[in-house]
């Protein structure tokens, strides 16, 4: 079982015996594991953000993405209804649902286009989490969160990619950065910013669906140069689609270059969230900004390197 990302937090609390943390075997697959688990925690809430979340992979495993991220939705639902505990259930609702659905800033209300068998299984789940609000009367919600990115950010994400291949550019420990789609353009905000984001849907006087965002987007190839002037390279462009490199002017060796492998059958060209409805009805405010964010995922992934190269010689 992959819980990498909960471990210090799981032997933190652990080690001072304060017991407030108990783990559960499930799968968003097995219907019989999530009934046990919420049969026996009666919990108060659940935030669902169990998914395949990668929507380049979602291409290469489409049934297999459908079923934990649409269906697995609808298995947690059917669980609550008949449950007597009133448990309230976040959706983590995603912005691929609005796919290339609109080429202006998206709220509540734009219409959804997925263009990705993630995107369609998300929206399949945010219908269903609607569909069990309005029949059941359950506190069942949508957060419509986009990019939210931070050090804890998978590997094979674009921003984390970036960071991470920058930084050990910059040590030597790795030639190139390989990317598809320079051109793609996201809203990105701070991971810890819309986890609050979450916990106040759910505290909200009524069940609701909100977009969370930061209202600003900006291009892939603008986090790629932003995260490696922070790290003294600086980064000029040449040629053009496939054939475009970027090459640090400071020493003319080519850092970045564009291969095909990386690009999606069908991508999502341009998002932009207007989250002005959880301001005002749940006073959220993102606090960290778009070069803030860029500069935290540099900085922690140049210490990741540094101590992991130090091991490694240590090792050696
Ligand atoms: O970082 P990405 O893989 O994130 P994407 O596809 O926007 O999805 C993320 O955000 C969603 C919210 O909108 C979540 F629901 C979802 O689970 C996930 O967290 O790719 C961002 C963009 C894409 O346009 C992609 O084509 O970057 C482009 N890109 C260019 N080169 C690349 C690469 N993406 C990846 N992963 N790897 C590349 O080398």
């Amino acid at each position: 079982m992959n819980r990498e990302r909960i471990e210090s937090l799981y032997y933190k609390t652990y080690n001072y015996n304060t017991e407030n943390i108990e783990i559960f075997y499930g799968d968003m697959g097995d219907s019989s594991s999530l009934n046990r688990i919420i049969r026996k925690c009666k919990p108060d809430e659940i935030y669902n953000l169990a998914a395949q979340s990668h929507v380049g992979v979602s291409f290469k495993i489409p049934e297999y993405t459908c079923d934990v991220v649409g269906l697995g939705v609808v298995r947690i639902l059917d669980a609550l209804k008949d449950f007597t505990i009133k448990t309230k259930f976040y959706q983590a609702s995603s912005s691929e649902m609005f796919g290339n659905s609109s080429n202006q800033i998206q709220n509540e209300v734009t219409p959804f286009l997925p263009s990705s068998p993630y995107g369609c299984a998300k929206a399949f789940a945010y219908y269903m989490t609607r569909v069990y609000r309005e029949a059941y009367n359950m506190f069942a919600c949508n957060g419509i969160l986009f990019n939210h990115e931070s050090p804890r950010r998978g590997e094979n994400f674009v921003t984390r990619k970036i960071t991470l291949s920058l930084a050990r550019i910059k040590l030597g420990l790795q030639e190139k950065l390989f990317l598809g789609n320079l051109d793609a353009k996201r809203d990105w905000g701070y991971a810890k910013d819309y986890v609050e984001a979450m916990w106040l849907i759910l505290q909200n006087d009524k069940a609701d669906d909100f977009v969370i965002a930061t209202n600003e987007t900006h291009t892939v190839r603008e986090f790629a140069e932003k995260a490696a002037k922070l790290l003294d390279f600086d980064i000029e462009w040449q040629g053009e689609g496939i054939n475009e490199k970027g090459i640090d002017s400071n020493t003319g060796k080519i850092i970045i270059e564009v291969i095909p492998k990386f690009y999606r059958p069908l991508d999502v060209n341009f998002l932009l969230g207007d989250s002005s409805k959880a301001k005002k009805e749940l006073n959220w405010h993102p606090k960290v900004n778009f070069n803030e964010l860029i500069e935290i995922m540099v900085n922690a992934d140049l210490e990741n390197v540094k101590k992991i190269n130090y091991m490694k010689s240590f090792n050696e």
